[in-house]
């Protein structure tokens, strides 16, 4: 089971809609993110600096590295340009962080 972190950019002053609208994920996209082998996924926001830090597990390589191919994560990705900086591909920009710790 692999371990991923990575943080997020919401745009400030969007705080408490993005946590509206995270209270309201769409069903389908919970199942789509359960099959693609997500578990143990939360998402935290630093008030500070409205930086967004996500920690997931995946049991499943290939279909978590598809999951931007599936039409329900690009329209969540959609839904959600508005108040988070992204891509061209509407994707959030996302970046990566290295584990320097774990204590199971
Ligand atoms: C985030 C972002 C991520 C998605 C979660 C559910 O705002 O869109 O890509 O995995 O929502």
């Amino acid at each position: 089971m692999r371990r991923i972190a990575f943080k997020m950019f919401l745009h400030e002053g969007f705080e408490e809609e993005y946590k509206r609208r995270h209270k309201e994920i769409w069903p389908e996209l919970k199942v789509l993110l359960k099959e693609s082998g997500v578990e143990d996924y939360s998402i935290f926001l630093d008030e500070e600096t409205h930086l967004l830090f996500g920690v997931l597990k995946c049991s499943k390589e290939m279909e978590y590295q598809n999951l931007p191919l599936q039409p329900v994560m690009q329209k969540w990705w959609e839904h959600n340009k508005d108040i988070m900086q992204t891509n061209k591909d509407n994707s959030p920009r996302s970046i990566s962080l290295e584990e320097v710790f774990y204590l199971e």
